[in-house]
């Protein structure tokens, strides 16, 4: 079961793992440099069967990505949580007042002049996928904005025009912007590939830092997720997802969760149908995605290290 190699990174960094205080001073334990490879074949995802993940979340998120957007307010809306906590530390932080997180959420989703105030990210994957910047020299030595760079169409382009280029890449690490974004970008480089048996469209992602517990199960969700809008749009079949961890680490504070996950069998095999072909890699929306044989055990809550 290709789920079996999850359990078994996990298995692996919870025993094996070095442990370390981190940048959010929970501590975890963790190792550097993993791999992991899922056939994405007859709509085989890497959904994670052990615990329920939801994977309509994951998928709001990529869509989100793939608008350029970078305001959490369009998720709140959805009610997709999972980048809340960074705006409200913020806020938190520099106005003193200390606002409750669900009320702060109720204001984005209420306000919408504070949501552009308080709900921007920075220039995080969204900005970076679809709006790279770019600067062009003036005569007088001064600098002016030039046209954002969509690297999604791009890619999707190149791989259409020139599929044997090894060249297609979407990157999220613009070393200029760290700064200003809430997280540097933890899934930060996708490199697309067509070849193999029937030049099938393979994705390999480099992901610098890794919360293999919680974050990991969307991250292959939606990068397998890209990799089939993408295959779908240039009309090749999806080969293989292979990620690539830096730092693959778990949380001390997951102990339970982890020994939860681990203590459960494997279930069934989730499958993806994409419902149409949209016109373009943007135009898609939430209900083109349908899951079969997705009967997970339950879910395990967990906090997140922000
Ligand atoms: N993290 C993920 N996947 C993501 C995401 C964050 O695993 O998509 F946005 C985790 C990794 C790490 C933390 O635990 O968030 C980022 O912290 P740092 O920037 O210090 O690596």
């Amino acid at each position: 079961h290709p789920e079996q190699q999850y359990l078994d990174l996990m298995r692996r960094i919870w025993s094996e793992g070095d442990q370390r205080m981190d940048r959010t001073g929970v501590g975890t334990r963790s190792v550097f440099g993993a791999m992991l490879r899922f056939d994405l074949a007859d709509g085989a995802m890497p959904l994670v069967t052990t615990k329920r993940v939801y994977w309509k979340t994951a998928t709001r998120e990529l869509l989100w990505f793939l608008t350029g957007n970078t305001n959490i307010r369009p998720l709140v809306l959805q009610g997709v949580k999972i980048w809340n906590e960074w705006p409200h530390a913020r806020y938190v932080a520099e106005t003193g007042e200390q606002v409750p997180l669900e009320e702060f959420v109720q204001r984005i989703a209420d306000d919408e002049a504070f949501a552009a105030r308080w709900g921007d990210l920075g220039p995080v994957y969204g900005k970076q996928w679809v709006d790279w910047p770019t600067y062009e020299a003036q005569s007088d030595g001064s600098f002016r904005p030039g046209p954002g760079i969509n690297q999604v169409a791009e890619v999707v382009e190149s791989l259409r025009s020139n599929p044997g280029s090894r060249r297609h890449i979407i990157e999220g690490w613009n070393v200029a912007e760290l700064d200003a974004m809430a997280l540097p970008p933890c899934h930060k480089t996708y490199q697309f590939h067509v070849g193999g048996e029937g030049a099938k469209l393979n994705c390999l992602l480099y992901q610098r830092s890794c919360d293999v517990a919680l974050g990991l199960p969307f991250n292959l969700w939606s990068a397998a997720l890209l990799t089939r809008m993408i295959a779908q749009q240039v009309g090749l079949q999806p080969g293989e997802l292979v990620w690539t961890g830096g730092d693959a680490h778990l949380y001390l504070n997951h102990e339970a969760l982890i020994a939860e996950q681990l203590s459960r069998e494997l279930q069934g095999r989730p499958r993806l149908e994409i419902l149409r072909r949209p016109p373009s890699i943007f135009d898609y929306t939430i209900e083109d995605f349908v899951v079969h044989d997705y009967t997970p055990h339950g879910p395990i809550k967990a906090p997140v290290a922000v």
